[in-house]
């Protein structure tokens, strides 16, 4: 069994998902940001959503969904977490080995030299940090136009053509190729369980889907 989670995991939490109701921040749309281009054109108005994103997440904690998938981790014997998520909330409830496609936002990178390291200090102070070696630092997260990290991917699209169960949780299903891991575990005969609040692209193929907060479905899956 598996699961591809997305904002709508952390959306009781607190954490705004990136679609739809409360995905704009000031007047920009995550596209508008989430992007290298817009880091290179005005790094402290990037710096400026992530810092604010980061400070809601460090307030937050995590809610019955992301306890729920920690407790599948614990009683399957196979389950892999796939999530699209960066805030970490997946660790806080437990999940030990989740596979994180789109990075963290507690780990800052640099330009120049490429060093990382975690921060957990919200809010950061200064914007944009800066490295050691004086390079400006990014947020450790994988923006659009930016391959994923090949390893994770690697092991996630294993787990989506090895599972005979594939849980989507709380994505619009619309950013590739994470979206593309239903497809893969659909091609090789797993059965598709979506838990969403709305109709995604992904609806009409999944073999069931199930209409409401993930914080209240998924605790019922476990019990
Ligand atoms: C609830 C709920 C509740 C609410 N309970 N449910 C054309 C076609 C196909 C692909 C492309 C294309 N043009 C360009 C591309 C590629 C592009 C892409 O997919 N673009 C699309 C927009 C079309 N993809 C990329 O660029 C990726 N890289 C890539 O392809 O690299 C190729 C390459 C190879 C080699 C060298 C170089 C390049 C990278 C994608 C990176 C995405 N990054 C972000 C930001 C991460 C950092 C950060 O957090 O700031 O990832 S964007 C953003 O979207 C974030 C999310 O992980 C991702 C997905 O969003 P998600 O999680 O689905 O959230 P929402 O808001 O969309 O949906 C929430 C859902 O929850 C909704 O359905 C609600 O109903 C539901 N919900 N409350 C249950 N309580
Ligand atoms: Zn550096």
């Amino acid at each position: 069994m598996a699961a591809l989670a997305g904002a709508g995991l952390s959306a009781e939490s607190g954490v705004p998902t990136f679609r739809g109701a409360g995905g704009l921040w000031r007047q920009y749309r995550p596209e508008d940001l989430a992007t290298p281009e817009a880091f290179a054109s005005d790094p402290r108005l990037v710096w400026e959503w992530y810092d604010w994103r980061r400070s809601l997440i460090s307030k937050a904690g995590p809610n019955p969904g992301h306890f729920a998938l920690a407790e599948l981790e614990k009683r399957k014997q196979s389950f892999t977490l796939i999530t699209q998520n960066v805030d970490g909330l997946e660790e806080r409830a437990g999940c030990k080995d989740a596979l994180r496609l789109h990075g963290d936002i507690w780990t800052l990178r640099c330009t120049a030299c490429g060093r990382e390291r975690k921060e957990l200090k919200t809010p950061l102070g200064e914007l944009p940090p800066h490295c050691s070696c004086g390079g400006i630092e990014r947020p450790g997260v994988v923006w659009f136009g930016e391959p994923l990290p090949a390893r994770v991917f690697a092991a996630a699209e294993k787990a989506a053509r090895e599972a005979e169960v594939l849980l989507v949780v709380g994505t619009s299903a619309a950013v590739y190729p994470a979206a593309g891991l239903a497809w893969v575990a659909k091609a090789a005969g797993a059965k598709l369980i979506e838990i969403n609040m709305e109709e995604t692209a992904l609806s009409l193929e999944a073999d069931c889907a199930l209409r409401g907060k993930s914080g209240e479905i998924l605790p019922l899956l476990v019990t």
